[in-house]
């Protein structure tokens, strides 16, 4: 079959060429759950962080700065609700990220740094980078800018929990582990209740799913684990 060479110098995803009517009641009433569910993750982010330094003194600096990143990520979403005159339901968030918050207050106040570094420097950093890394080719121009800003920087928040995890590897594994055998289902479940939401913005829950396993896959890898861990760890409790 001949491709037409039009096809080949502007590929347009089939995503892009439907158009996305970012004032229409559905697409706000989908964007005030989610909007107020990454307003939330950022919250969550940033007292995760400031937890932290209570776990880690020696990195006290550097969390913090970490910590004062999530509170700029959250103003900047905030912004983008604002821009798209749309109200977060922040109840709703709050219930969202409920299952993972419990998760790390418990491993906090056990002092289980391993949990507590997985939960949100692994798992909730590749969680915001797939939906922002997917959210961004179908963003109003406003929100598009913001998000490519913050995508930048949540790299560097996952690389912090990979350096520390990889340089504690031999400890930390099991634990890793364990952690990863609770807390992964969790997320699934969380990309379940988002699924029809995110779709109305134009996100596909494959395309979301795919590009979670990538970043946590790379990053247990990076940590140390070998390309057989990494199958069994990041695909655990995803039944199709
Ligand atoms: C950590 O820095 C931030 C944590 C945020 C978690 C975000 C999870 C997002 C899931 C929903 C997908 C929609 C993304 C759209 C972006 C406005
Ligand atoms: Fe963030
Ligand atoms: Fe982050």
């Amino acid at each position: 079959m001949m491709i037409a060479p039009q096809t080949l110098l502007e590929p347009v995803s089939p995503l892009e060429a439907t158009a996305l009517d970012y004032q229409s009641a559905t697409y706000r009433d989908a964007y005030s759950r989610i909007n107020a569910i990454v307003i939330e993750g950022e919250q969550e982010a940033h007292d995760n962080y400031q937890r932290l330094t209570e776990l880690l003194p020696d990195q006290r600096e550097r969390l913090l700065e970490l910590a004062k990143m999530e509170k700029r990520h959250q103003k900047g979403f905030t912004a983008c609700g604002r821009n798209l005159d749309v109200v977060p339901d922040m109840d709703f968030a709050r219930a969202f990220f409920a299952e993972l918050h419990g998760n790390f207050q418990q491993a906090a106040a056990a002092g289980d740094v391993v949990t507590c570094l997985l939960i949100q420097a692994l798992i909730i950093e590749c969680f915001a980078i797939a939906a922002y890394n997917i959210y961004i080719p179908v963003a109003d121009d406003f929100a598009r800018k913001i998000t490519e800003g913050v995508v930048k920087e949540e790299y560097s928040h996952l690389n912090f929990g990979e350096e520390w995890l990889k340089a504690n590897f031999a400890t930390a594994k099991e634990g890793l582990i364990a952690a990863n055998r609770i807390n992964l289902p969790i997320v699934w479940k969380m990309l379940n209740v988002v699924a029809d939401d995110a779709r109305v913005l134009g996100m596909e829950k494959e395309a979301l799913v795919e590009d979670f396993m990538i970043q946590y896959g790379e990053a247990l890898n990076n940590i140390g684990f070998n390309t057989r861990e990494v199958m069994k760890l990041s695909a655990m409790g995803l039944a199709a």
